[in-house]
């Protein structure tokens, strides 16, 4: 995800810096903020369990936990907030604070799962 971010940064400078000096020194004002700019990341939950299990993101960023296992209900559970209990649909958060968060699925023993936000 971080290297998608910093594609689109370079992209976006190269781009403006075709179209002369004000559009380079605008490029050079949107590459700190295009690597800062939030991104969305998927987790899935099928098979009882979260894939990615363990995911890295940065500060903004938002994840959609996807619910695939269709008969199975599963929850997405953190120490300060949670999902309902579900078997389709989805979960969205926004992690705005740095840490280390797990959480799991209440129903299912050792179905666990992190979110590092950097
Ligand atoms: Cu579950």
């Amino acid at each position: 995800m971080h290297r998608r971010v910093r594609t689109g940064a370079i992209a976006l400078a190269a781009l403006a810096t075709v179209g002369g000096p004000t559009a380079a020194a605008l490029a050079a004002n949107a590459v700190p903020h295009a690597s800062a700019a939030a991104a969305s990341h998927t987790i899935t939950l099928k098979n009882i369990a979260f894939n990615p299990r363990k995911l890295t993101i940065h500060r903004g960023d938002k994840v959609t936990w996807v619910w695939r296992d269709k008969v199975v209900p599963h929850n997405v559970t953190f120490k300060a907030f949670h999902s309902r209990t579900q078997q389709t649909g989805s979960y969205s958060v926004r992690f705005t604070k740095k840490g280390t968060y797990t959480y799991h699925c209440t129903i299912h023993l050792g179905m666990t799962g992190t979110i590092v936000v950097k």
